[in-house]
C-alpha cells in the first residue's frame, strides 16, 4: 500500500492508499511498473476506551472499494486517490491512465466511507496529471482539487492547462528522458488547483498554478530540486494557515510550504520527511483527535523493491 490520504469519519481513522502489486513490469523514469488495478480502504478502529490513535489502533481492510473494470475510461495504472465527504456522500478521486495512455483525474462516489464506489463514465472535465488532493476550506466550506506530477505523471506536457507536448517528446526509444520541464533557471512547474462544483464531479473553474515561494518571495526555480514541486500534493489548515505538504520527487523529500490565504503564494517553510527505502515519497498530514501525524509510505519491507510499497505513520515532526 502506497500514497495514503487519510481522514477521521465517524469515530475511526480512514485511509485510502495505492494498492502495489507485482506486475513484472520493468522499472522506467515514467513509471510504468506502478502497475495497480484497485483500491482498497482501510480503517484505525478505536480502543477499548474509545480513543483513536494511529500509532497503535487495530487496521482493518474493507477490501475492494473499486477496481480498473469499474472504470468506464481508464486502461491502466490506478495511481494516488483521495476521498472527500460532503453532506453524508463519499467522493473518491483517483487518477488512471485513458485509452490513449493520458492521465487523467476521476471520480467515484459512495455512501459510505467503506464503499463501494461507483466511477463516473468519464473523466472530470479539464483534468489532467496524478495526485489528487480534495480540500474543504475551513473558512468557505468550498472544495478544491489540487493536482499534478511530473515525469511519468506527466505535467511537464501541459502549459495552461493545455497539452502541448506529446508522449513521444518524453522519452527516446533508448529510454532516455527528455527536457519537457522549464530550463533549471526557469521558473519551476507548480501543483495546479482548481475549485470543485457544487456537485463534487467537475472543475467550477479552470485549475490555476499553485505557487511555492523562496525566502525573497522569488517562485522556486526548475532547478531547485531540493525544493520544487515533483508530485503528491496535500493541502491541510494548521493554526489558522494553509500548508502544503509535496513530494520533490528526485530528491525524495516531503516539503511543506505555508500561506495566510487559499490562493498562496505558499512560502517555502522546511522538510517534513527525510528519503526513505524506494525511489518515490508520499504522504497525507492529518489530526486525529487534537494530534497531528505524518502518515507515508516507504520499500523496506520489501526489501527496497521500489514497486511494492508500505504505510507507515509518525507524529508530524
Ligand atoms: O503510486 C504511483 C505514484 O507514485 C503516485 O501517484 C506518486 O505520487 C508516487 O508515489
Amino acid at each position: 500500500m502506497a500514497d495514503p490520504a487519510a481522514h477521521v469519519w465517524n469515530g475511526r481513522i480512514w485511509i485510502y492508499p495505492s494498492h502495489d502489486r507485482e506486475s513484472g513490469i520493468p522499472e522506467r523514469d515514467n513509471g510504468d511498473h506502478f502497475d495497480m488495478v484497485d483500491y482498497h480502504a482501510l480503517s484505525i478502529e478505536p480502543d477499548a476506551e474509545g480513543r483513536l490513535d494511529p500509532m497503535t489502533g487495530a487496521v482493518v481492510d474493507h477490501g475492494v472499494i473499486l477496481d480498473l473494470a469499474g472504470v468506464p475510461w481508464a486502461k491502466r495504472q490506478l495511481w494516488d486517490s483521495d476521498v472527500a465527504e460532503k453532506d453524508g456522500r463519499y467522493y473518491l478521486y483517483f487518477c488512471a491512465k485513458d485509452k490513449d495512455d493520458v492521465f487523467h483525474i476521476g471520480v467515484a462516489t459512495a455512501e459510505r466511507p467503506e464503499g463501494p464506489f461507483v466511477a463516473e463514465p468519464e473523466p472530470i472535465a479539464g483534468s489532467y496529471s496524478i495526485d489528487p488532493c480534495c480540500f474543504r476550506d475551513p473558512k468557505t466550506g468550498a472544495h478544491y482539487l489540487v493536482f499534478g506530477g511530473i515525469w511519468g505523471g506527466q505535467l511537464q506536457r501541459y502549459r495552461g492547462n493545455k497539452a502541448v507536448f506529446t508522449a513521444a517528446e518524453d522519452t527516446l526509444p533508448d529510454g532516455t528522458r527528455c527536457a519537457l520541464e522549464p530550463s533549471d533557471d526557469a521558473t519551476a512547474l507548480c501543483p495546479k488547483i482548481a475549485r470543485l462544483s457544487e456537485d463534487m464531479r467537475a472543475f467550477a473553474e479552470p485549475a490555476r498554478d499553485l505557487v511555492i515561494v523562496d525566502e525573497n518571495g522569488e517562485p522556486l526555480k526548475s532547478g531547485d530540486h531540493a525544493r520544487r514541486f515533483f508530485e503528491a500534493s496535500w493541502l491541510y489548515f494548521k493554526d489558522g494557515k494553509y500548508h502544503f505538504a509535496y513530494s520533490t520527487g528526485d530528491t525524495h523529500l516531503i516539503c511543506d510550504a505555508v500561506s495566510d490565504t487559499l490562493e498562496g503564494p505558499y512560502r517555502y517553510e522546511r522538510v517534513l520527511l527525510e528519503p526513505q527505502v524506494g525511489w518515490t515519497t508520499h504522504h497525507c498530514v492529518t489530526e486525529v483527535d487534537g494530534k497531528w501525524y505524518l502518515f507515508h509510505h516507504d520499500s523496506s519491507p520489501s526489501g527496497g523493491r521500489t514497486w511494492l510499497r508500505s504505510l507507515k505513520v509518525k507524529p508530524l515532526p
